[in-house]
C-alpha cells in the first residue's frame, strides 16, 4: 500500500485536482443558477461557505419549508430554477412541502439535499438521518435524479435544470451523498464534464390548424371570455398578451396571481363580475389557467345554465378535457400561441359584442360602487374592509411593490380589494391555498426583485413562517408584513362549551406580533386604526426598513374559510 501511493504521490501534487464541492458550484454557476436558499447542516455546511465564497448568494434560513417556498416563488419571477438546499433526512422532508407545492403550481424549482451512504442506508443499518430520500422525492415532483459520482454532477444538472423549466414547469429533486462532495478528480476533466443547458425551455409552437380552431370558435361567440391565469403571467409574454386581449374586445378574468398582468383598472377588466362572467359567458379562452376547483372544474353553479366552449391554451397537452370538453385546445407556449392567434386574427378582427362588454362594466361598476363605502371606515377595532382601503392605496402609490398574501379572510379580501397594475407583482398561496408561503416569498421577492415589499398576512398565516422575521432582518431586507390580528383562524370568538381549553380556532388575545420585529432590531407597531396603519405602512415603504405592523382587526368581522366556507364539511348532527 505504501508503495502504491508513494507511485501516485508526484502525479498527485501536480496535477490540479478539484472535487464535488466544486463542481456543484461551477456546474450551477455555468446555468446562471447564483442564488440559494437553504438551511446548513451535516452534509452541507461547507458547501454553503464554499459558494459563498465563490459569489453566490447563499441565504440561510431558520426552516427549510421557509427556504423551499422563497425557491418556488423565485422560480416563478425568475423562469429560472429557484434552489433550495437542505441537510438529509429531517431538512429534506421540511423542504419536501415546498417542492410538491412547486410542482402543483407549475415553478421550476431544484431541491438539492445532501444524503446518507447508500451503503448504509441500502441496507438498513441506521446511518445518521438515514432515509432513502430519493424514493420519497419521486412522488412529489416531475423527477428525481441521484448523483453517485463527480464527473456526473454536470450531466446532473443540465437534466435538472431543463426537467423543472421545459414543458410545464415545476420540480426536480437532485439527492446528492455526502460522500460525492468530496470526491477528487482531474479538474481538466471535470470542467469538460460540465454542461451548459442550451435553450433549456424550448418555445413549444402551436399548430396552425388549433390556432384557426381556436379563433373559429371565438369569432361564434355572442359573450365571450378570456381567463388569464398565473401561466400566462409566469410566460412574460406580457406585451403579447395584452396586445391580444386588447385586439379581442374580450373581458377578461385574472386569476389571483394573474391580477396585474393587465390593470385590474383596464376597462376590459371582469374581476369584478366574476359570477356574471362566468354564468354568462357562451365562449371561455383560458390562457395558462387550469379548470381546477379554483373555478369550480368548468361546470355546475358557478358557470350558470348556458352552454359553454372552451378554448384552452396551455403547454401541457394532458391538461386538455381534464375536467370538461375543450372545444379549441391551443398547445405550446404561451408567448408562441399568443402571437399565433394575434397575427391569425389580422387586422381586421371584430371586436366582441358592445352589448355584452357594456354588461359586464355595468356589473362590474356596481360591485365597485358597493365596495368603495366600506373601504373608507375608519373604525376602532378595525374591519377588513377598512384596513385593505389603506393597504389599496398604498399599492396604488407604488405599483411596482410586490404583495404578498395568505390566509382566510386576510386573503379572500385583499385579493378582492387591492388592484394590481403590474405583472408578477401579486403572489400568494397558490393552487393548494396553502399557509406559510408568507415569509419565504417575501424574501425571494426582495432578493430577486429587489422591489419593496408588503405582505398582509393573516395572523394564522402569519405563524406558519414568523420566524422568518429573523432571516429578514439579518439580510436587512424591505420587507413590511401587516399581521390582519383577529386572535385566531377565521375568526377570534370561537368558545370551547366544553372544558376549559381555549376553542381550537383561537389565539392568545392581544399578541403583539410588533414585538417579534423587534426582537430582530426591526421596527415594529401596533396600529388600531386605518389612520394608524396608513402611517406605519406608508413609513416602512419609504424606508424599507424591515417592518412588522399589528394591525388589530375586530375577531369578530372574519367568516368561517373565508369565501370558501362551502369547501369545509359541517357536521349536520347535533353538537354537543
Ligand atoms: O361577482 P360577484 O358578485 O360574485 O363578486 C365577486 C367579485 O366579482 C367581487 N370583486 C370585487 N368587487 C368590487 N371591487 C373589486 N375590486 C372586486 N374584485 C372582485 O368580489 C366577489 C368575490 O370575488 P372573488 O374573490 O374573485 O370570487 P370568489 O367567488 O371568492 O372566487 C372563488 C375562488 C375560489 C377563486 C376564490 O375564493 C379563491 O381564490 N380562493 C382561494 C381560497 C384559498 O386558497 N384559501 C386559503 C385556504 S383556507 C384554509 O384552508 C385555511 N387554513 C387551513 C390550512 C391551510 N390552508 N394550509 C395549511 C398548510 N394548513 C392549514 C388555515 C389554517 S386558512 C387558515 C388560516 C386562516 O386564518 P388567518 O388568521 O390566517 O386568516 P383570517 O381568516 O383573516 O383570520
Ligand atoms: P391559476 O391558478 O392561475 O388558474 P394554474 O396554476 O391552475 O393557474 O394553471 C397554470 C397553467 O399554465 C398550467 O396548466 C401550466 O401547464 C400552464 N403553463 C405554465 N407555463 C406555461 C407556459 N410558458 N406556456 C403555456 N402554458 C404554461
Ligand atoms: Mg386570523
Amino acid at each position: 500500500m505504501a508503495e502504491a501511493a508513494a507511485l501516485t504521490k508526484p502525479d498527485a501534487d501536480t496535477e490540479e485536482l478539484t472535487d464535488g464541492f466544486n463542481l456543484i458550484i461551477d456546474a450551477m454557476k455555468l446555468n446562471g443558477l447564483t442564488t440559494i436558499y437553504g438551511v446548513p447542516g451535516i452534509p452541507i455546511t461547507d458547501f454553503g461557505r464554499m459558494a459563498q465564497a465563490a459569489g453566490m448568494r447563499v441565504l440561510s434560513f431558520r426552516h427549510e419549508q421557509n427556504a423551499g417556498y422563497a425557491a418556488a416563488i423565485a422560480g416563478f419571477l425568475t423562469k429560472k430554477p429557484g434552489v433550495c438546499l437542505t441537510v438529509s433526512a429531517p431538512g429534506f422532508l421540511n423542504g419536501l412541502t415546498a417542492l410538491a407545492h412547486a410542482t402543483t403550481n407549475c415553478y421550476p424549482m431544484i431541491l438539492i439535499s445532501g444524503s446518507s451512504e447508500r451503503e448504509i442506508v441500502d441496507l438498513q443499518q441506521g446511518d445518521y438521518e438515514e432515509m432513502d430520500q430519493l424514493a420519497v422525492a419521486k412522488t412529489m415532483c416531475k423527477a428525481a435524479y441521484r448523483v453517485l459520482h463527480a464527473q456526473d454532477i454536470g450531466i446532473a444538472f443540465a437534466r435538472a435544470i431543463r426537467a423543472a423549466v421545459s414543458g410545464r414547469p415545476g420540480g426536480v429533486y437532485l439527492d446528492l451523498p455526502a460522500k460525492l462532495f468530496g470526491q477528487v478528480m482531474n479538474a481538466e476533466k471535470g470542467r469538460k464534464s460540465l454542461v451548459k443547458v442550451i435553450d433549456p425551455a424550448p418555445a413549444q409552437i402551436p399548430s396552425p390548424d388549433s390556432i384557426k380552431r381556436a379563433l373559429d370558435v371565438l369569432k361564434s361567440a355572442k359573450k365571450p371570455l378570456i381567463i388569464l391565469g398565473k401561466g400566462a403571467a409566469y410566460a412574460q409574454a406580457d406585451d403579447a398578451i395584452k396586445a391580444l386581449v386588447e385586439k379581442s374586445g374580450v373581458p377578461f378574468l385574472p386569476m389571483s396571481m394573474a391580477k396585474g398582468l393587465l390593470p385590474d383598472t383596464h376597462p376590459q377588466c371582469a374581476g369584478a363580475a366574476r359570477s356574471t362572467v362566468l354564468k354568462d359567458s357562451d365562449v371561455v379562452m383560458m390562457i395558462g389557467a387550469r379548470l381546477n376547483w379554483l373555478l369550480s372544474h368548468g361546470k355546475g353553479k358557478a358557470w350558470g345554465d348556458a352552454p359553454k366552449k372552451f378554448i384552452q391554451v396551455d403547454i401541457e397537452p394532458k391538461e386538455m378535457d381534464s375536467n370538461v370538453e375543450i372545444a379549441a385546445p391551443v398547445v405550446g407556449d404561451i408567448g408562441s400561441c399568443v402571437a399565433a392567434l394575434s397575427e391569425a386574427m389580422g387586422g381586421s378582427w371584430t371586436k366582441a359584442p358592445a352589448d355584452w362588454m357594456a354588461a359586464v362594466t355595468a356589473k362590474r361598476d356596481e360591485n365597485v360602487a358597493k365596495m368603495a363605502p366600506r373601504l373608507m371606515n375608519n373604525n376602532n377595532p378595525m374591519d377588513y374592509h377598512g384596513a385593505l382601503g389603506v393597504l389599496r392605496t398604498v399599492i396604488k402609490e407604488r405599483p411596482d411593490a410586490i404583495l404578498v398574501n395568505e390566509g382566510a379572510n386576510t386573503l379572500d379580501l385583499t385579493r378582492g380589494v387591492i388592484d394590481m397594475y403590474r405583472p408578477r407583482k401579486r403572489l400568494d398561496v397558490g393552487t393548494w391555498g396553502v399557509m406559510g408561503i408568507g415569509m419565504g416569498q417575501c424574501i425571494a421577492a426582495a432578493v430577486e426583485t429587489g422591489k419593496p415589499v408588503l405582505a398582509i398576512e393573516g395572523d394564522s398565516a402569519f405563524g406558519f413562517s414568523g420566524m422568518e422575521v429573523e432571516t429578514i432582518c439579518r439580510y436587512d431586507l424591505p420587507v413590511c408584513i401587516v399581521v390582519f390580528n383577529n386572535d385566531g383562524i377565521y375568526r377570534g370568538t370561537d368558545v370551547n362549551k366544553a372544558g376549559s381549553d381555549p376553542a381550537t380556532t383561537v389565539f392568545v388575545k392581544g399578541s403583539r406580533y410588533d414585538r417579534m420585529m423587534e426582537a430582530f432590531g426591526g421596527v415594529g407597531v401596533n396600529a388600531t386604526t386605518p389612520d394608524e396603519l396608513k402611517r406605519a405602512v406608508n413609513a416602512a415603504m419609504d424606508s424599507g426598513k424591515p417592518t412588522l405592523i399589528n394591525a388589530v382587526i375586530d375577531p369578530a368581522a372574519g367568516s368561517e374559510s373565508g369565501r370558501i366556507g362551502n369547501l369545509n364539511p359541517q357536521s349536520k348532527l347535533k353538537k354537543k
